[in-house]
């Protein structure tokens, strides 16, 4: 048998460039492209977002809110919400390649209408109060660091019950797996028939029947994978994080972290999205780590700064209160506080570990 390999030489191979734009031609008039001019990008070493580091000051977006607010009705916008667009992803609606994220804005006495959809939503409430969000016939109050969740395809409208020029409008952070949706095709939507959903339950049921460590016997999960709980009160929240930095270790890394669970499952709230809300304890000099899942930032109480390394290129925020930050997947991100601070974050977690490519690196 003749193994000797092909004898066409390099050179000769090189002088091919012309055939192989030729043949590249050709192939294209058939929707084809060869592999190995592509191959690299599409499997890299490690990952290439091109989401970047992003930061946005409250002081800085909030008088845009309040602009918003005299330009058009909530009624009009349906959701009158500035979206956190990603500067390396701008037109794109999104925050990170997975994730939507935008400021929502509600001025006493409006209403942003009922309708759903299958996109999942959070809300993180930034400021003010006397707004409320219905859903699935129970109404949810929202104040400021509560995490209050709309479940895919449920009817939701929300409202603001402040007295109409008197009351402060009211703000918070909408996360929504948009982009993921839009990746999968999956996405549908429907408006209510009413303008609001008819209130059929009594404010705090759904509390009362599965937030209290306990379900119902024969419980069968009301929305799916998602969380039968609405709301996740700031208070209890606050009071679990205070105490534990008190009494608990410190992780180097997270400081105190604690994510929201879905009681009936313990796994995350959303199929979607991860939730946690952490301390950084005053004096906190956290140690490097870097994890694939993005996370968007909602910075609570306190101040700190977050510096993010990736190739070589540093960012650093120093953020306060209602700052937003993200840091893009596999990002280096270190966090630190003098003053203490909480901050809320979320991310595309549950999907990375429920595909089995969730990885984590903490560093020294
Ligand atoms: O409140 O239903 O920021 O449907 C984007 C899409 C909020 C909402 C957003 C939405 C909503």
């Amino acid at each position: 048998m003749d193994i000797t390999p092909p004898t066409q030489s390099v050179a000769s191979l090189e002088g091919n460039s012309a055939a192989r734009k030729n043949f590249y031609n050709a192939i294209a008039a058939h929707s084809m492209t060869p592999l190995w001019e592509v191959l690299h990008g599409l499997v890299p070493p490690s990952p290439t977002t091109p989401c970047q580091p992003a930061f946005w000051k409250y002081a800085d977006v909030r008088p845009y809110l309040m602009q918003s607010g005299q330009l058009i009705t909530a009624e009009e916008a349906v959701r009158r919400v500035l979206i956190l667009e990603n500067p390396g992803l701008r037109g794109q609606s999104s925050i990170t390649q997975s994730l939507y994220a935008g400021l929502q804005v509600i001025m006493a006495g409006e209403i942003a209408p009922s309708h759903r959809h299958t996109q999942s939503a959070l809300r993180f409430v930034v400021e003010g109060h006397g707004a409320y969000t219905s859903v699935d016939g129970e109404r949810t109050q929202m104040k400021p660091g509560d995490f209050i969740i709309t479940p895919s395809w449920t009817f939701h409208d929300h409202g603001h019950q402040g007295q109409v020029q008197v009351d402060a409008p009211v703000v918070w952070l909408d996360g929504l797996d948009i982009p993921m949706l839009r990746f999968f095709d999956a996405g549908f939507a429907e408006n209510g028939t009413a303008r609001q959903q008819e209130v059929t339950k009594p404010e705090g049921i759904s509390s009362q029947r599965y937030g209290a460590n306990m379900l119902p016997v024969r419980y069968t999960p009301p929305f799916g994978k998602t969380s039968p709980i609405f709301s996740y009160p700031y208070e209890r929240t606050r009071d679990a994080l205070h105490e534990l930095e008190t009494h608990a270790d410190i992780d180097a890394w997270d400081g105190v972290k604690l994510r929201y669970v879905n009681p009936a499952t313990g796994g995350s709230p959303m199929p979607t999205m991860a939730t946690f809300m952490q301390r950084l304890p005053a004096g906190f000099a956290g140690k490097p780590y870097r994890q694939t899942d993005g996370a968007v930032f909602s910075v609570v109480e306190g101040s700190g700064s977050v510096s993010i390394e990736h190739k070589g290129k540093v960012w650093t925020f120093e953020f306060g209160p209602r700052d937003h930050f993200v840091i893009p997947s596999w990002h280096t991100a270190q966090l630190q506080s003098t003053q203490g601070c909480v901050l809320f974050s979320f991310s595309d977690r549950p999907v990375h570990q429920a595909l089995g490519i969730h990885r984590e690196e903490r560093l020294s």
